[in-house]
């Protein structure tokens, strides 16, 4: 693994400013080394995602150009409902380009107003100052119809777009696979590469894999004593994102075989028996974990995720059974159209989704980690809340940005939330 400082040449190379860009490293190691590295009892394996993570400038950055150099092409996107099936196919590599820190969103003031959300200004923020060593690495963005920011910042800048229907009709199921199908001919004519049937049934089968992978990790947050943390959990999904898949399902393996160990002698990443946590809403990348890091600086274990970083990513797998490329881009389509993004409406599916985890995983409290100006996931709380309150299950919702600042006054909260949740399981005991 190599870090950033080891690729100046390429990253100058690529267009970024290295100065800025060595700010942004420092920035961005910062907190990594006062959140995910300050924990204790980590799984020695997560060394691998801490590297994983130092690699996205770095080394990771090398392999994609060395791929392109020899002839591949590479798609930016900005959400998980762009299907990495279908482009891996066509021999299109996908780069997720959500950027999380706080360090890049005023930049993005060049050309975005300032109340929108972070995710969108930092993603942004990272181009217009010339950080983002992705920038020059794709082909072509994709982006997609889910919530208003988003939607209008791909007009802007003039990228390929996916129409992600905001119902859940039959007229909206055939909408969204002729989309899929849409966004397959454009990664074709990117690449010159026909998705045949046998190229798409193996890269379904290798994100199968990898989701699975993912899913067997979370498995173990359903234990009394956790062998991984949430801070953790949410670094290895973080990464997955990014990370060359192949290598990911390695690394996510040799966690599995540790964490298996650590279960087999009762070995729990937390030295306490803190409350259950759920996290809900919007997705959660680097500058973020600040959520995460709050909660369980706490004394709570955060036991389960649901967001684009946690479970919505891997919950469900593609149907590996139908035969001819037809039905195979349907099973792609379909999968791709459990996932409960709050842009949808109604989204039911998502307050039932929620009420599982909430049995599976044994919560004994929901946060709402709700970004900034994320409109639909902040309204949408509130229908959570009503089903919740039924199951008398408390939650609290955290309404914020990347920055650190108000870090002290999230810990307040939590901690006249702790009380709440012990309080409510005394009487509910009664
Ligand atoms: S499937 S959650 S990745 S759209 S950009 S909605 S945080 S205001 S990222 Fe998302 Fe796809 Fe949905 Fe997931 Fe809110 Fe910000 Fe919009 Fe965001």
């Amino acid at each position: 693994m190599t870090r950033a400082t080891d690729h100046r040449e390429l990253l100058a190379r690529l267009g970024v400013d290295l100065e800025l860009h060595d700010q942004l490293i420092a920035y961005n190691n910062r907190l990594h080394e006062q959140t995910f590295a300050a924990t204790t009892g980590r799984p020695g394996t997560m060394r691998l995602f801490d590297e994983a993570f130092h690699a996205s400038h770095g080394s990771r950055v090398a392999e994609i150009s060395e791929y392109r150099k020899q002839g591949g092409k590479s798609i930016g996107t900005f959400c998980i409902y762009v299907p990495d099936e279908i482009a891996l196919a066509a021999e299109v590599l996908p780069i997720p380009l959500c950027g999380g820190t706080n360090w890049s969103v005023d930049y993005a003031d060049k050309m975005f107003p300032r109340d929108i959300c972070p995710l969108i200004r930092s993603t942004f923020g990272m181009a217009f100052s010339n950080t983002c060593p992705y920038k020059k690495l794709k082909d072509a963005a994709v982006g997609e119809t889910t919530c208003d920011a988003k939607k209008k910042a791909w007009d802007l800048l003039g990228f390929h777009v996916m129409e992600v229907p905001q119902r859940k009709k039959p007229t909206d199921v055939m909408l969204w696979r002729n989309e899929v199908r849409e966004f397959k001919t454009f990664v074709e004519g990117l690449s010159g590469v026909t998705v045949t049937a046998e190229r798409l049934s193996e890269s379904i089968r290798v994100v199968n894999r990898k989701r699975r992978v993912l899913q067997i990790i979370n498995e173990f947050r359903k234990l009394d004593h956790p062998p991984i943390s949430g801070l953790d959990a949410l670094l290895v999904s973080q990464v997955a994102l990014n990370m060359d898949v192949r290598a990911f399902i390695a690394a996510g393996e040799q966690l599995i075989a540790e964490l298996t160990e650590r279960r087999d002698r009762g070995v729990s990443a937390y030295d306490h028996d803190g409350p259950r946590i759920l996290v809900a809403g919007s997705p959660s990348p680097m500058g973020y974990a600040k959520v995460h890091f709050a909660i369980e600086s706490s004394g709570f274990r955060v036991v389960a995720d649901e967001s684009c970083t946690g479970i919505r990513y891997y919950r469900d797998l593609v149907d590996e059974s139908p035969f001819g490329l037809d039905s195979m881009l349907d099973a792609v389509a379909d999968r791709y159209f459990t996932i409960d993004c709050s842009c949808f409406s109604p989204n039911t599916e998502r307050v039932e989704n929620i009420l599982h985890l909430v049995e599976d995983h044994r919560i004994e409290g929901v946060v709402h980690a709700i970004l900034l100006f994320c409109h639909t996931y902040n309204i949408e709380a509130r229908v959570i809340d009503n089903a919740l309150r039924k199951k008398n299950v408390p939650s609290l919702k955290i309404v914020t940005d990347f920055a650190y600042e108000d870090l002290e006054r999230i810990k307040v909260r939590l901690d006249a939330f702790r009380e709440q949740v012990r309080g409510e399981r005394v009487t509910a005991g009664v």
